[in-house]
C-alpha cells in the first residue's frame, strides 16, 4: 500500500494540540487507503462507501487532492447504467466473512464492465455533488476543474436516478428503500415504519452477523432489526432491484428529511459545477427549488417545529424527532421562519447545542433515546458537521463555532471514533474511522485554533 511520503502541513499555523490532531488525523486516512479508495474503518467497514467516500474526500482535498478525486472517480466508475450509485462497492479481494451483507448475499449481475457482485444495490445518502464542490474549493486548479468536468454528468446521472426512479411520490422528493439508504441506519425515525414488517429471527440462522464479532451488540442495532434490515434487502434483491410499483409490492418505502435535504443541497452544488464546467446551472436551481418546497410541504410538522420522515406506505408522518429532523438547515433557501424553528428544536433539552457536546443523533428526551447505541442517540461527526455548515449559512456562526469546538473537543478527548456516547463522550464503534478524521481536517483548516476563542474568532459567538 502506497503511504503519504509526508504529512502535508495546514493552511495555517495551528497550536501544539492541533497540530498534533492535524498529524494524527492525516495518519488514520493513510492507514485507511487501499489503492484507489478510502475504507471507512480498516476492522468493521473493509470496503467503499458511498457517503463515507464523500466526507473522506472532504478531508484529503486538504493532504492529498489526488486521492480525493480518485476516492470519487472509483465510486462513480461502479455507478450502474440506471444512474444509481452503490452504496457499498466490494473490494473483491476482501474474504466474504468479513463485512455482512457481502457480495454473495446482494448477487449483484455484472454491469457496465463489472464483474458480478461488485456492489450492493441500495443507494446511500447524494452528499458526493456537494463533496466535488468543496473539494474544487479546496483544492482549485486546472486539474480539479477536469476532475469536475469529468464527475459531472455522473453527479446529474445520479440526480436523476433519485429523482426520477426512487421518485415515488412524484413531488422531487426521493424515497429510499432500506434504512441503510439513510446513512442513519438505526435511527428510530423509521421504527413505525419498520413495526410494519416481521422480526424473522431464523434469517439470522441462515446468515450470521459479522459486526457482533467486532462491536459490542448492545452498540448496533438488535437482532429483530437485523432481522428486517435482512428482510428488506432481501426483497428489493429478489425484485431484481427493480424500482417499479414500490409502495406496493415492496415492504420500507420512505422519505426523510435527511436524505432529500442532501439532495436538495446536490442540486445546489451542481448549478455551482456547471457554472465551472460550461453546463446550464438554471435547471439545477429550479430541481433545488422544488425540493425545498416539498421537504417544507410534505416532511415538516408545524405543530412540532421539526422535520420527520414519511412513510409512503402508510401515509404517516414518524411521531420520531431525530437528527435527520435538523438537517433541512443545510439548505440555503430554506424558508427563515422554518429555519427560526428548527434552530429552537436544536437548541430544546431534546437536542440542546453547547460547547461540552455535539447534537447527539436523537432526542435525549425520547423513551427511543439509547446512549449506546447506533444512531438512537450517540454523537456523530458528519450530522454535526453538516448542521454547523448549515447553522453558518443561515447565520448563527455562534452555534456554529459551539458546534465546532464541541466536536474538536470530543476527538481530541476520545479519538477518531466512529461515533461518540452523548454523555461521557466516550468514543463507540469501529476507532480510527475515516469520516472522523476527515472532517476533523476540515474543520482544523477553516478555523484553525481561533474556533471558539471568543474576540479572536472569525465567527461571532452570539447570532
Ligand atoms: C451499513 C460505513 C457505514 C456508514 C453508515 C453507518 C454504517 C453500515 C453498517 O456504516 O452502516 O451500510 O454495517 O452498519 O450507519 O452511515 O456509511 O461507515
Amino acid at each position: 500500500m502506497n503511504r503519504l511520503t509526508a504529512v502535508s502541513p495546514a493552511p495555517h499555523p495551528l497550536s501544539e494540540d492541533d497540530e498534533s490532531l492535524w498529524r494524527t488525523a492525516t495518519e488514520v486516512l493513510d492507514a485507511n487507503w487501499r489503492t484507489d479508495h478510502t475504507v471507512p474503518s480498516g476492522t468493521l467497514y473493509p470496503h467503499q462507501w458511498s457517503w463515507d467516500a464523500a466526507f473522506i474526500s472532504i478531508g484529503l482535498a486538504h493532504i492529498a487532492p489526488d486521492r480525493a478525486w480518485r476516492d470519487l472517480r472509483s465510486l462513480f466508475e461502479a455507478q450502474w447504467p440506471d444512474g444509481r450509485v452503490p452504496h457499498i462497492v466490494f473490494d473483491l479481494g476482501v474474504a466474504e466473512r468479513d463485512y455482512f451483507p457481502g457480495p454473495d448475499f446482494w448477487d449483484v449481475p455484472a454491469m457496465a464492465g463489472r464483474p458480478p457482485r461488485f456492489s450492493t444495490g441500495l443507494v446511500q445518502p447524494p452528499a458526493h455533488a456537494l463533496a466535488a464542490w468543496e473539494v474544487y474549493r479546496r483544492a482549485p486548479g486546472d486539474a480539479s476543474a477536469e476532475e469536475l468536468r469529468r464527475l459531472y454528468p455522473r453527479l446529474v446521472a445520479l440526480q436523476d436516478y433519485l429523482i426520477g426512479s426512487r421518485g415515488v411520490s412524484g413531488t422531487g422528493l426521493a424515497s429510499i428503500v432500506h434504512p441503510w439508504e439513510s446513512g442513519l441506519d438505526n435511527s428510530p425515525s423509521w421504527d413505525m415504519a419498520l413495526a410494519n414488517v416481521t422480526a424473522d429471527e431464523d434469517l439470522l440462522l441462515r446468515y450470521e452477523r459479522q459486526d457482533l464479532k467486532r462491536a459490542a451488540a448492545d452498540h448496533r442495532p438488535t437482532n429483530d432489526d437485523y432481522a428486517r434490515y435482512i428482510a428488506i434487502a432481501a426483497t428489493y434483491r429478489n425484485g431484481g432491484y427493480s424500482d417499479a410499483d414500490l409502495v406496493d409490492r415492496h415492504l420500507f418505502v420512505v422519505e426523510c428529511p435527511a436524505y432529500n435535504s442532501l439532495l436538495g443541497a446536490a442540486e445546489h452544488a451542481l448549478a455551482r459545477i456547471a457554472a465551472v464546467v460550461g453546463a446550464d446551472p438554471a435547471p439545477h436551481r429550479d430541481r433545488a427549488a422544488t425540493i425545498t418546497r416539498s421537504i417544507v410541504e410534505r416532511l415538516y410538522d408545524p405543530e412540532s417545529g421539526t422535520f420527520r420522515s414519511l412513510d409512503l406506505k402508510t401515509g404517516r408522518l414518524s411521531t420520531q424527532r431525530c437528527v435527520n429532523g435538523l438537517f433541512p438547515l443545510i439548505l440555503g433557501d430554506l424558508p427563515r421562519d422554518i429555519v427560526a424553528q428548527v434552530v429552537a428544536e436544536a437548541e430544546s433539552a431534546r437536542f440542546g447545542i453547547n460547547e461540552l457536546m455535539p447534537i447527539p443523533s436523537s432526542d435525549r428526551t425520547a423513551d427511543s433515546f439509547d446512549a449506546n447505541r447506533y444512531w438512537r442517540g450517540p454523537v456523530w461527526i458528519n450530522a454535526n458537521w453538516l448542521l454547523a455548515r448549515g447553522l453558518a449559512a443561515h447565520g448563527y456562526a455562534g452555534h456554529a463555532a459551539t458546534l465546532r469546538t464541541a466536536m474538536l473537543d470530543l476527538v481530541r478527548r476520545s479519538g477518531y471514533y466512529e461515533y461518540f456516547h452523548p454523555i461521557t463522550g466516550d468514543g463507540i464503534g469501529a476507532g480510527a474511522f475515516s469520516w472522523t478524521a476527515a472532517l476533523v481536517l476540515d474543520m482544523l483548516a477553516e478555523v484553525g485554533p481561533r474556533i471558539g476563542d471568543p474576540g479572536t474568532t472569525r465567527m461571532s459567538r452570539t447570532r
